[in-house]
């Protein structure tokens, strides 16, 4: 029995003994500790292109520690939620994140790290460590859809959009039998652009001439779209016609009647338009239609091309703008040029008028719609962060969009013009 009892105390000792001797051995080889990582918050706090570096810092602590084998790098766009985005190996921690236009673009883009260690832990972690702003640097774009040329008032459908839904400006740009295109005119916008038209005068000389059109988009940025490969196309005759004058545009599209500097009047033809333009009268009347007073306006015409130019440069309506003195003063400086205007053309040079166009001038008119109101009031709200010196909602001509803007449009609102007074409809020449 003894030689039995032996051996058995003998295996018990000894599955003791190895459970007890290896018990602190095997603890010494298992990392149970998980490692700790941040998106280092060096990203600066607006982005200056689509694309920046994110890297991670990171370590495993603890002992023994396995060492960090890699960062996984979650992503929140604005208020959305934290999605995975990348894995970055702790070997090498840094990455490029680069902004998609109309997805994660024009936004606060906010990070956070998850470290993996080589015995598989995983840190747990699910707030931003990092973040950037993200500006608009994605441009419209705009396209001529149709091209009616029936007659020699082409009639040009466009459509301009944005990602950010942000168009400020679609210019036209022409060009004539492979000369080089040139912008002819431009349309101020402000959201999207669907559908408008562009008017473009063609000629009228009994000569067929080919004709190319393109569309260059801005948006309130300052992105531009880039000029296309090639235009839209179009060939057409006419026969030579009586020059007549084809329409009236007044500030290039600009909707604003704050102020008048620059009317343009395409004709038929640009056979002896020089010297009808020296037979161009303006007539000021008051807001009521009243009285008749001519603005001198022979420094500032002249041919251009097809159509006559009234372009009154710096000044506004051949008046400088006010500067310096109260706003009250400045202010009734400014109105002192509201008013009705008839704008007439002697286009067969025998002392008749044969075509009358009218417009208005109404400070605080952003929309120019005859009366100041609360909605011209809003598009300078919209407008106060906008950078650009031309534009509808500057209505003192400062350069700039800001209070003082405000404060001149609210002593004019209620002024309005006379309801009875006809405008003719401005074309985007
Ligand atoms: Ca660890
Ligand atoms: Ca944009
Ligand atoms: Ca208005
Ligand atoms: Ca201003």
């Amino acid at each position: 029995m003894k030689r039995v009892a032996f051996p058995l105390v003998f295996v018990l000792c000894l599955v003791a003994c190895i459970t007890w001797t290896n018990t602190p051995v095997l603890a010494q080889g298992t990392d149970t500790t998980k490692p700790v990582s941040t998106v280092n918050n060096t990203l600066g706090a607006r982005q200056t292109s689509l694309s920046f570096p994110v890297s991670v810092t990171g370590s495993d602590p603890g002992s023994p520690s396995s060492g960090v084998s890699s960062y996984d790098i979650y992503v929140a766009v604005g208020a959305g939620a934290f999605n995975y985005w990348t894995t970055v190996s702790a070997g090498s921690p840094s990455t490029t994140f680069t902004a998609v236009c109309g997805v994660n673009a024009n936004n606060s883009i906010f990070f956070y790290s998850i470290a993996h260690d080589n015995a598989g832990n995983v840190e747990v972690h699910t707030t931003a460590e990092a973040s950037t702003f993200m500006p608009d640097f994605c441009p419209p774009a705009s396209t001529i859809s149709a091209i009616n040329s029936s007659s020699p008032a082409f009639a040009l459908t466009f459509s301009a959009s944005d990602f950010e839904n942000d168009i400020r400006t679609v210019d036209l740009y022409a060009g004539v039998d492979g000369a080089a295109a040139q912008q002819v005119t431009f349309f101020y916008a402000s959201g999207s652009v669907v559908n408008k038209v562009f008017k473009y005068p063609a000629l009228a000389d009994g000569v067929s001439h080919t004709y190319s059109f393109y569309t260059i988009s801005k948006d309130t940025a300052g992105n531009t779209q880039l000029t296309p490969a090639s235009g839209t196309t179009v060939t057409a005759t006419f026969a030579t016609a009586t020059i007549r004058p084809l329409g009236i545009s007044i500030n290039n599209g600009f909707g604003t009647r704050s102020y008048v500097r620059y009317i343009k009047i395409p004709f038929t033809s640009q056979q002896n338009l020089g010297a009808i333009a020296s037979r161009v009268r303006l007539t000021k009347f008051t807001l009521d239609g009243m009285g008749a007073t001519i603005v001198p306006i022979s420094s500032y015409v002249s041919q251009a091309g097809q159509s006559i130019v009234i372009d009154f440069g710096a000044t506004d309506m051949g008046a400088a703008v006010p500067a310096g003195g109260s706003i009250t003063s400045r202010w009734q400086q400014f109105i002192a040029r509201d008013g009705y205007f008839q704008l007439a053309i002697d286009t067969r040079g025998n002392g008749r008028y044969q075509t009358v166009y009218y417009f208005h001038h109404l400070l605080g008119d952003v929309d120019g719609n005859g009366q100041v109101t609360q909605a011209d009031q809003s598009y300078i709200t919209k407008a106060l962060s906008r950078p650009g010196s031309f534009d509808s909602s500057d209505v003192d001509l400062s350069g700039a969009i800001d209070t003082t803007d405000t404060a001149f449009l609210t002593k004019s609102k209620g002024r309005l013009l006379s309801s009875s007074l006809k405008l003719t409809a401005p074309a985007n020449w």
